[in-house]
């Protein structure tokens, strides 16, 4: 081994004064004497852009992981300078550099109050073995702050006391705190003094995050190579920080077909086809809503990509229609280790063609997977994707399959101690050539991405549905995910909660655990309770290991197979609600999950809660963890809330016990919430219905909600046909008024809502609808108080006594 002594001694290298300053337009540019360089570039008012260099010259600009649709320009810029500082002010920020150190601070431009400031700040060791440098940042750490986001780290809400890795492993049968698991997303908010700021490190080296873990007053994070390059993204509301780094690094592309929505049935693997169709065919006897039935890797010939298994599926694309007029869709596993076989095409055209992935002295990456020996394309040169893409053609547009599942991604190779490639493997990293120590974490969000290109231009006009297990910072913009291999045990049913908050809140709402887990085999009851769970991830599927027996909602007897079917019909008929919530996601990036530190900063109680969490902005949920309950102890976030199940209205902004039988979960509704819902229905599509009903909850004073609605497929909702109504709900002590407006040229099929009201003080007396007196008769006093009107109502005024 070679040492090199006088590198080694080296240790930590630090900026020096600053020389020489220009500002061009947007960026200023810093050098010191040292040769360090620092280039701030302002994107937005809240948003800027940090990069140093330690040689005086930057890399390409190029970035997987901003894209290109990212909102750029602010209100106000202005630059000075006075003997320590330079001092750069927008309309929501000052940043302060100074000249000595090149050592950073941040301050709210409206209070003048500091947010952030570098400790040390700027500094890097020298890589010999790589060459390069492994740069560094740390900043301090306030007594009261607090840390979230990172992805799909398998920890409690708050990071704060923590360190983390971020380098994409294929980590079966994961446990609570294992690090680090299947994503790489760099990324986080701190709230600090009820300001929230986050720090999106946009480098896909291995990079780490210690949250005041090795110094109680400090802050830092590193990379094994490429650029200090990170984002400081201003709140001060978290919510606003989750936003702007969603719109960095991108929403997705486009809506998810409704069905993607709906409930989705996996197990590895369901084969031959009368497997699959006895699983259907359950579903649709015992009457659960079920939309997606999947092929894990048994339906392929000997796991070749693009072929099937022609005993165990002779025809596949009768399958998938017959499939597909009972409703379902079939989505099907596609890996990226392609098998060394030169008969088989795919291996061929790649071999030909030069897109496998080399190692740096030139032989292929070989790796092992499930095929065998295989070999691995290149996802990060654009020809490579192109190729890809067009692979899908038959799958999709012949067969008919309607999602793809990316699994293997991270990548994963068996049998070899890092469970991955070798560093030295090259990429082409979209013309600029690097080992795999730059492109490993970005390999599973290129793949995802070429396919969801393919079934992009297949499946069209329907829209594509993508899931990928590996995922970098933007990967959201393509595709859906899932957490990987969890276990079947109460501690994963609270990791699955908190994983899919901690996404939502890394800008990846569409998420969801396997539902039941996927290792082991959970009891019934736990079943249940993770259903009660799953049901409320954008993303929502049972998945589980064929080694460990059945996983099918009726496999646990009829008292489970009934919970379950109430709960997924309530997903059922809560669509419209997280249709609109997922319409919110992509249109301005508001997380369709909200820990409830996202939803309620102010208060400090939220900040070390991880059950709770509201889906959508006015259902609060908060699942049950633990094996033998009849309910439990939840915080109540502030505010009025009803209990779904009973009416029963409640004060927020404490802790309170809620009942909740294995048939039940606690479950409330934010007083003066408008929710839509549908009538339960098999399969999205499956009845054509004249009303939906909106269940309006009474609140003395003002809340509004909104009801995105469009064809639930095809791009047609882009051209303006859409529709979008806002109700805004007016209580008063005997009257209610509920306003409408709406916006868009979709037209539904329904005709009428059926409105409920909840919790009216007072009797109804008289009833105006568009300042037109009804009788009262058509109003079911029955239970609940009800009517049903024509949906283009613009006001609709209760009065009582
Ligand atoms: O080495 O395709 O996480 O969901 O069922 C295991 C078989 C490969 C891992 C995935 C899992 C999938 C399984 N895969």
């Amino acid at each position: 081994m070679i040492v090199n002594t006088e590198l080694e001694k080296k240790g930590n290298l630090f900026p020096s004064k600053i020389i020489n300053y220009k500002k061009d337009v947007d960026t200023l540019h810093f050098s010191t004497k040292n040769g360090v360089a620092l280039q701030v570039t302002v994107v937005r008012d809240s948003v800027i852009r940090f990069r140093y260099s330690t040689t005086g010259k930057f890399e390409n600009d190029f970035s997987y992981g901003v894209t290109i649709h990212a909102s750029r320009g602010y209100s106000f810029l202005d630059v000075t300078e006075d003997e320590t500082h330079y001092s750069i002010t927008t309309s929501k920020l000052i940043c302060k550099i100074e000249k000595q150190s090149l050592q950073v601070s941040l301050f709210d431009a409206i209070d003048n109050k500091l947010i952030n400031e570098d400790e040390i700040g700027f500094h890097w060791e020298e890589c010999y073995q790589h060459g390069g440098d492994i740069v560094k940042m740390s900043k301090t750490c306030q007594k009261s702050e607090s840390f979230y986001g990172l992805g799909d780290k398998p920890v409690d809400v708050n990071l704060k006391g923590k360190r983390f890795e971020n380098w994409a492993t294929d980590s079966y049968a994961f446990g609570k705190n294992t690090d680090p698991i299947y994503k790489a997303i760099p990324f986080y908010t701190a709230i600090q003094d009820n300001k929230a700021y986050g720090i999106f490190f946009d480098n896909t080296f291995k990079t780490s995050f210690d949250f005041a873990q090795e110094r109680r007053n400090v802050t830092s994070f590193w990379a094994q190579g490429g650029e200090m390059n990170y984002y400081f993204i201003y709140g001060p509301q978290m919510e606003d920080v989750v936003k702007n780094y969603t719109d960095l690094t991108g929403k997705p592309h486009a809506l998810p077909p409704l069905w993607a929505l709906g409930f989705h049935q996996c197990k590895w693997s369901y084969y031959p086809e009368a497997n699959v169709k006895e699983v259907t065919n359950t579903f649709r006897d015992l009457k659960i809503p079920c939309d997606a039935i999947y092929l894990d890797i048994d339906y392929m010939d000997g796991f070749r990509c693009f072929t099937w298994d022609k005993n165990h599926f002779p025809d596949p694309k009768r399958m998938v229609k017959e499939l597909e007029d009972d409703g379902f869709k079939t989505v099907v596993i596609i890996d990226p280790g392609i098998k060394i076989d030169l008969e088989y095409d795919v291996f061929k055209e790649a071999l030909d063609k030069d897109y496998f992935c080399k190692r740096a002295d030139g032989p292929y990456m070989k790796g092992k997977v499930w095929p065998g020996e295989c070999y691995f394309p290149d996802y990060t040169k654009p020809e490579v994707r192109e190729w890809w893409s067009g692979l899908f053609k038959e799958l999709i547009e012949d067969i008919g399959v309607k999602g793809v599942w990316n699994d293997m991604n991270e990548p994963a190779v068996m049998d070899v101690p890092n469970k991955s490639f070798p560093d030295d493997v090259r990429h082409d990293y979209d013309g600029n050539p690097c080992s795999h120590r730059k492109a490993h974490n970005i390999y599973g969000t290129q793949m995802a991405r070429a396919t969801y290109h393919g079934l992009k231009k297949y499946a069209y006009p329907k829209r594509p549905f993508v899931i990928t297990r590996s995922a970098y910072s933007g990967a959201q913009r393509y595709t859906s995910t899932w957490m990987g291999d969890n276990i079947a045990s109460w501690e994963h049913l609270a990791i699955a909660n908190n994983q899919a908050q901690r996404m939502a809140m890394s800008g990846f709402s569409f998420a969801g655990s396997d539902i039941g887990g996927f290792a082991e085999q959970p009891q019934g009851e736990l079943f249940a309770r993770w259903i009660q769970l799953g049901v409320f991830h954008a993303f929502c599927r049972v998945h589980s290991s064929g080694d460990h027996g059945a996983q099918e909602p009726w496999v646990f007897g009829e008292e489970i197979t009934d919970i379950v079917r109430k709960f997924v019909e309530l997903r059922y008929q809560l669509l419209p609600y997280l249709y609109t919530s997922f319409w919110k996601y992509i249109n301005d990036g508001t997380p369709i999950l909200k820990s409830l530190v996202l939803y309620d900063q102010e208060d400090i109680a939220t900040h070390y809660r991880s059950d709770e969490f509201i889906y959508g902005e006015q259902i609060l949920v908060c699942p049950i963890q633990e094996p033998n309950a009849k309910g439990r102890r939840m915080y109540i976030p502030r505010g009025k809330w009803y209990n779904f199940w009973t009416d029963e209205l409640v004060e927020g902004g404490k802790e309170m016990w809620v009942d909740a039988d294995l048939d039940s979960m606690p479950m409330f509704i934010k007083e003066g919430a408008v929710i839509p819902k549908y009538p339960v229905q098999q399969y999205v599509g499956e009845k054509k219905f004249d009303e939906i009903t909106l269940d309006v909850y009474y609140k003395k004073g003002k809340e509004s909600s909104k009801l995105y609605d469009d064809a639930h497929d095809g791009y047609d909702y882009k051209k303006g046909r859409f529709s979008l109504r806002t109700f805004k709900v007016t209580g008063k002590k005997k009257e209610l008024i509920i306003q409408q407006h709406k916006r868009g040229e979709f037209n539904a099929d329904y005709t009428k809502f059926n409105m409920v009201f909840h919790n009216l003080p007072f009797a109804i007396t008289s009833i105006q609808i568009d300042n037109v007196e009804i009788k009262l008769e058509n109003v079911n006093t029955a239970k609940t108080q009800a009517i049903t009107i024509d949906k283009e109502f613009t006001e609709l005024h209760l009065f009582g006594k």
